[in-house]
C-alpha cells in the first residue's frame, strides 16, 4: 500500500462514513493547483466549494494569518481585540451593511439571521409570540444544524433527524407567485439562495427577485440572501444580489470570507433586525477572534486589489462559452455565472460521478451533485490559459 491507500484505509476504519469523497488525497495547494501525496498536480474546479475563491494558501493571507498567530488568536467575546473593528469598518465600507454579527461556520450564519429575524418579528414587527414563519425554497441548501436541516426538500438531508424545527414554509424556487401566495401576517422574513449552488447552479427567471424585493418591502418581511456560496466575487460580482439590481436587508457572507484559511461568517444587516439582539442572547467563543478578523481583512483585501471579482466575470464568460462549444450527445445543458458554473448530463449518461472520476485522473477535480450534474467552480485567480487546458480536457472527457 502506497501513502493514500495507506490514509484512505485509515479514514475507511477511523472515520464516519458521512462523505464519499473522490480518491485523491491533497498535501499541498497552491493557486489554482492541488498536489496530492504521489505528486501529481490537479487544476482545482471547486475551490472547497467556494471557500478558496483567492487560490489555495494564497501568499497574503498567509502572512496575515502567520503574523496574528503569533500575536493574539482569541480572547473570547468577554474581552475585545484590536482586530474586530478594522473588521467591521471594511466590511461595512465595501457592502454598505450597517451592522455585523461574525460568527465561524456559514451554517452558524444562518442560523444567527434565522434567530435575529424571528426576535425582531415579535419585538418589531408584532407578530405574536411563538408563530413567527420563515418562507425558505424547495431544494435549499443552507448547512447541517437540526434547524436548517427541518427546512431542508433533500431527503438525505433531513431524513431520521426529526423532531423538527417548525416555522418554516417551503416554496419552489424562481416562483414569484408562490412566494406571494405565502406571506401572511406572521411571515418575519425569506430566506433565499441567489443561485442554488448544491440544487445543481440553478439560475432563477431574470425579474424574480426583482418581485421578491417588492413582496419584502411591501409586506414587511425581511429578505434574507444567503450569499455564503455566491458571494465574494464567486458570480462576477462582489454579491449576487448585484446582478438582480437588488439588495438584501440581510446578508449572510462565509466560506472564501477567510480564503479557506480558517472557518469565518459573518451576518451582515442593512435594517434593525441585528438590533434586536442585547448582550447575552447570541455569541459563540470563536466568532470575532483575532486570528479570524486578521485573516478574513486580508482575504478581502487581496478579492479587491487583485482584481479577482472583474477576473471571475471575465474567466466566467469565457469559460462558460467554452463549455457551451464542447459536441457532446450527454450533454443537456451548460449553465452557471461567473465562476459558478454547471455541466448537466442527460440521465443515460450514467451519472455524473463516474467523468468527475475521469477528470480526476487527467488533473482536473470537479464535484458531482444530485446525479447527473458536473459542478464547477475554480478559484477565482484562473488564468485564460488555465480555461483553455480546462475545457479541452472536460471536452475530451465528455465527447
Ligand atoms: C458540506 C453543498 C456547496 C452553502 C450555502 C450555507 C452553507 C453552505 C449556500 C453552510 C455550505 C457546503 C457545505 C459542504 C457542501 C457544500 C455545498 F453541496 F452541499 F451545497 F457548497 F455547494 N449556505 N455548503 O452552500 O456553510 O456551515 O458548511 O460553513 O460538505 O456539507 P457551512
Amino acid at each position: 500500500m502506497n501513502t493514500s491507500e495507506k490514509l484512505i484505509a485509515t479514514e475507511q476504519r477511523l472515520g464516519a462514513h458521512n462523505y464519499k469523497p473522490l480518491d485523491v488525497v491533497l498535501t499541498r495547494g497552491e493557486g489554482v493547483y492541488v498536489w496530492d501525496t504521489d505528486g501529481n498536480r490537479y487544476l482545482d474546479c471547486l475551490s472547497a466549494y467556494s471557500a478558496v475563491n483567492q487560490g489555495h494558501c494564497h501568499p497574503k493571507i498567509l502572512a496575515a494569518m502567520v503574523e496574528q498567530a503569533g500575536r493574539l488568536t482569541l480572547t473570547s467575546r468577554a474581552f475585545r481585540n484590536d482586530q474586530l473593528a478594522y473588521l467591521y469598518e471594511e466590511l461595512a465600507a465595501l457592502t454598505g451593511s450597517h451592522k455585523i454579527l461574525p460568527m465561524n461556520s456559514g451554517a452558524e450564519a444562518v442560523e444567527t439571521a434565522i434567530k435575529a429575524v424571528r426576535k425582531w418579528g415579535y419585538e418589531v414587527k408584532g407578530v405574536p409570540e411563538g408563530k413567527a414563519e420563515i418562507i425558505v425554497c424547495a431544494d435549499n441548501f443552507h448547512g447541517r444544524t437540526l434547524s436548517i436541516v427541518s427546512f431542508s426538500t433533500d431527503p438525505d438531508a433531513r431524513t431520521g433527524f426529526g423532531p423538527y424545527t417548525p416555522g418554516f414554509r417551503t416554496v419552489p424556487f424562481g416562483d414569484a407567485e408562490a412566494f406571494e401566495a405565502a406571506i401572511n401576517g406572521n411571515t418575519v422574513a425569506a430566506l433565499i439562495e441567489p443561485i442554488q449552488g448544491e440544487a445543481g447552479v440553478i439560475i432563477p427567471p431574470a425579474g424574480y427577485f426583482t418581485r421578491i424585493r417588492e413582496l419584502c418591502t411591501a409586506n414587511n418581511v425581511t429578505l434574507i440572501l444567503d450569499e455564503i456560496q455566491t458571494g465574494l466575487g464567486r458570480t462576477g460580482k462582489l454579491l449576487a444580489e448585484e446582478h438582480e439590481g437588488i439588495e438584501a436587508d440581510v446578508t449572510l457572507i462565509g466560506k472564501a470570507l477567510s480564503g479557506g484559511f480558517y472557518p469565518v461568517s459573518a451576518v451582515l444587516s442593512n435594517s434593525e433586525v441585528l438590533g434586536v439582539l442585547k448582550p447575552g442572547q447570541h455569541g459563540s467563543t470563536f466568532g470575532g477572534n483575532p486570528l479570524a478578523c486578521a485573516v478574513a481583512r486580508t482575504a478581502l483585501k487581496v478579492l479587491v486589489e487583485e482584481g479577482m471579482i472583474e477576473n471571475a466575470a471575465v474567466m466566467g464568460d469565457y469559460f462558460l462559452e467554452g463549455l457551451r462549444s464542447i459536441r457532446s450527445n450527454i450533454v443537456r445543458d451548460v449553465r452557471g455565472r461567473g465562476l459558478m458554473m454547471a455541466i448537466e448530463l442527460e440521465p443515460e449518461a450514467g451519472g455524473a460521478r463516474q467523468y468527475c472520476h475521469a477528470l480526476k485522473e487527467r488533473g482536473l477535480l470537479a464535484k458531482d451533485t444530485h446525479d447527473h450534474t458536473i459542478r464547477l467552480a475554480p478559484p477565482l485567480v484562473i488564468s485564460r490559459q488555465q480555461v483553455d487546458w480546462a475545457v479541452s480536457e472536460i471536452e475530451k472527457t465528455i465527447s
